[in-house]
């Protein structure tokens, strides 16, 4: 359950509803080795099916969220074991499993995996002391957990080209007029706060209807317009089979507040 002890994890409550993972492998900036990827899997897979907590919140230290890939361990990797067991693969199943909400809390280094893994939150929050970047040219090689493909749908060709090309960082400021985190905080205090308010009251909504929520967003970035409209609109008629659809609308009616039954 989320009760476990993990290693390289720190996991808690901090609200009803909402679980707080935190990265803590001080020691090399939360640098994601194979053990830390799969504690982090196993981890939100029991967040997952754990029926009380509603939306995740991940977050790192106050000087890294994660310093990338641990290259300690990737540097004599051969192609013919990174290829036969397919490195990495098992990190797709963070984001496609996980059908609870996500928000990423970024603060210090985001850096080549650790940029891929806070994009991978469905919000990303970051302080001001974040520092974004894919800065895996330099290490003679390119992301490979999804950078040049979540990058470049956040910010744009040209803007994703520039970090990745040249390895520059991009610093909090940026990520937040770019578009690369829906809001950037003065302190990593106020930043993990944020989030677990934001989860908090993602938590305090029907958890059918969150998940739908989710469900359609993420629908846009894999179809076309006038499929991923129609998409939408079916999961929005299915919504009506749903118990809390007639108790929000019967509650706003009724001028009260909605009890959400989660059915
Ligand atoms: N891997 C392994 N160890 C790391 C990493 C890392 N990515 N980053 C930092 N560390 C270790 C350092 O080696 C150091 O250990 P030690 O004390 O034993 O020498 C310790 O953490 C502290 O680091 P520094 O002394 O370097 O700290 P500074 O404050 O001077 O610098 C930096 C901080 C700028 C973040 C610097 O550590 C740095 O440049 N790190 C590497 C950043 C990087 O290149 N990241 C990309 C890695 S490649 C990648 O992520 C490919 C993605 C592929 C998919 C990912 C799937 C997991």
């Amino acid at each position: 359950s989320s009760e476990k002890t993990y290693q390289h994890l720190l996991v808690s409550t901090p609200k009803p509803g909402v679980g707080l993972v935190q990265i803590n492998r001080p020691k090399a900036l939360n640098a994601l080795s194979t053990p830390l990827i799969a504690e982090l899997n196993t981890c939100l897979r029991a967040l997952q099916s754990e029926t009380s907590i509603s939306a995740i919140v991940l977050t790192g230290s106050e000087k890294a969220f994660a310093a990338g890939a641990d290259i300690k361990e990737m540097k004599d990797l051969t192609f013919s074991s990174a290829y036969g067991r397919d490195f990495i693969e098992s990190w797709s199943d963070l984001i496609t499993f996980l059908k609870k909400p996500l928000i990423t809390a970024v603060n210090g280094y985001a850096l080549g995996g650790g940029c891929e893994l806070a994009m991978m939150g469905d919000i990303v929050y970051c302080s001001k002391t974040a520092v974004f970047g894919q800065p895996e040219i330099k290490l003679g090689t390119i992301p490979g957990a999804g950078g040049s493909q979540r990058l470049t749908k956040a910010i744009g060709k040209s803007r994703a080209m520039e970090a990745i090309l040249t390895g520059d960082n991009i610093k909090a400021q940026q990520a937040g007029e770019w578009g690369l985190v829906a809001r950037v905080f003065e302190t990593p205090q106020e930043c993990v706060d944020g989030a677990i308010k934001t989860a908090e009251k993602i938590a305090g909504y029907s958890q059918i209807t969150v998940k739908a929520a989710k469900e359609v967003v993420n629908k846009s970035l894999e179809l076309g317009l006038r499929d991923g409209v129609e998409y939408e609109r079916r999961v929005f008629h299915g919504l009506f089979g749903s118990k809390d659809q007639k108790i929000g609308m019967g509650a706003f009616t009724e001028k009260k507040k909605a009890e959400w039954s989660n059915e």
